[in-house]
């Protein structure tokens, strides 16, 4: 067992300041109980705590560090830029230059506008669709995340998945009357949906794999058929791909899937760790953006320089090197592979979805399709995997509602050591 003083301490006396001693709910290990640790330092794949342990990172900074703590250049660059000053508040080439990588890497992107997160992203785009069509109501999907703006705290997953909160308050009923919500995976129950509501709806948005109910991957034909529903009903087909851009492919989940979208929102690797996020689409419903058009979207420190080089910088590595994707395949494929092996020796019902490096293992003995499926699986044997999982070294997310991050750091070894660790827990199973 790893000794966790150091963190323990960290934890109470971040309670004493901070709401539940974390700036993000997912953090505080309230799923799967016990004390998080405080991390003090991450380099390629591992991450280390406040009392010197070593883990095997497998969130990753839930996404963003795609090739690793600390990577080099990125943090060159961000040194480097640091020196001419962190923000402007005025244009610079830099944004310029992040746009035109963005349209080079992403299929279907005119105009990409630079905010601060995947909330804002996702919100921003969702005002551009209801301002674009004159439509109030969207449909989003059960388990699916899209950030905590108020419209999109309705049956959404990670956090909200997590905490098992039905109905948030302080989200009123005049806001979540115009959230529509259907079953993931389902296109009978949308395109009824869309029936009943016909000409009311602006926009649907999807996870196009989902990575907020642990990773579930469209069935086949499913976005297919969003796709064909949006174009018929004058719908607003909305990615949000702040957890599969530039993750399943340079592309993203439209290059992966071969499905345009109208706008595609953006997060987590676009900032190389730095707080960015992106909306973007095509220009006939982009123009609509102010200044160009009448739909307001603003940030003080959208396109800030440090952010932006950070991005530019990992985005670049991300387009420039060869067989950077098929690594990051492979590596998940052998860790899947693995989990596979041990698990199938045991009497533990399970299930692993996977789709390039997003990857989830659900304890359940139907496949995980949606997010009642997601709920009914053996969570509470998850928590207690999660924690075997931590004591040995290998630091999964804290929940059973979220994908597993891989980076390019990890090496095969690691890998071998997690399935190991793994094989231990379930071999007395
Ligand atoms: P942020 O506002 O946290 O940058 O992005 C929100 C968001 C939007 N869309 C998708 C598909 C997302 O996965 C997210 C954020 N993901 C969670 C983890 N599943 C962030 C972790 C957290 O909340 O601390």
């Amino acid at each position: 067992m790893n000794n966790t003083t150091k963190s323990t301490e960290l934890f109470n006396r971040a309670q004493e300041s901070i709401p539940g001693g974390v700036n993000s709910p997912v953090r505080a290990f309230k799923s799967v109980g016990g004390t998080p640790v405080f991390m003090k330092k991450g380099k390629g794949a591992y991450m280390y705590d406040a009392d010197g342990n070593q883990y095997i990172d497998y969130i990753n900074s839930w996404g963003p560090m795609i090739l690793g703590h600390a990577f080099g250049p990125v943090v060159e660059a961000i040194r480097e830029k640091a020196l001419d000053s962190t923000s402007f508040g005025a244009p610079t080439e830099l944004e310029i230059e992040m746009a035109e990588l963005i349209k080079s890497m992403a299929p279907n992107v005119d105009f990409v506008r630079m905010v601060s997160s995947g909330t804002e992203a996702c919100m921003s785009a969702l005002r551009l669709a209801r301002g674009y069509t004159g439509r109030n109501k969207f449909i989003k999907f059960e388990g699916c995340y899209h950030g905590h703006a108020d419209a999109f705290l309705v049956k959404a997953g990670s956090g909200v998945a997590t905490f098992n909160i039905q109905t948030i308050p302080g989200i009123t009923a005049g806001v979540s009357m115009d959230t529509l919500t259907s079953p993931y995976n389902d296109i009978e129950a949308v395109y009824q949906l869309a029936e009943l509501h016909k000409g009311e709806i602006a926009a649907i948005i999807i996870e196009p794999v989902a990575g907020n109910m642990g990773c579930i991957p469209p069935l086949p034909g499913y976005i297919e058929a969003l796709r064909t529903l949006c174009d018929e009903e004058g719908i607003v087909l909305i990615f949000d791909e702040v957890m599969t851009g530039f993750r399943l492919a340079a592309g993203g989940a439209q290059e992966r899937l071969g499905i345009n979208a109208d706008l595609v929102t953006y997060g987590k690797v676009i900032g190389g760790g730095m707080p960015v996020g992106a909306f973007g689409g095509k220009r006939e419903i982009m123009q609509h953006i102010a200044p160009l058009g009448n739909v307001y979207q603003a940030g003080t420190l959208s396109g800030n320089p440090i952010a932006m080089i950070a991005g530019y910088t990992m985005l670049k590595t991300l387009k420039d090197t060869p067989g950077i994707y098929k690594e990051l395949e492979e590596k998940t494929a052998y860790l899947h592979k693995g989990l596979d092996e041990v698990l199938r020796q045991s009497n533990t019902p399970y299930v692993i979805n996977r789709l390039g490096s997003m990857i989830s293992v659900h304890f359940s003995e139907k496949p995980v399709n949606n997010f009642t499926d997601a709920a009914a699986a053996n969570n509470t044997l998850f928590n207690q995997f999660f924690h075997h999982m931590l004591s040995n070294g290998c630091y999964l997310p804290p929940s059973a509602y979220e994908t597993w991050f891989i980076s390019t750091a990890i090496t095969v070894a690691d890998i071998d050591r997690t399935v190991e660790v793994a094989g231990e827990f379930f071999k007395n199973r």
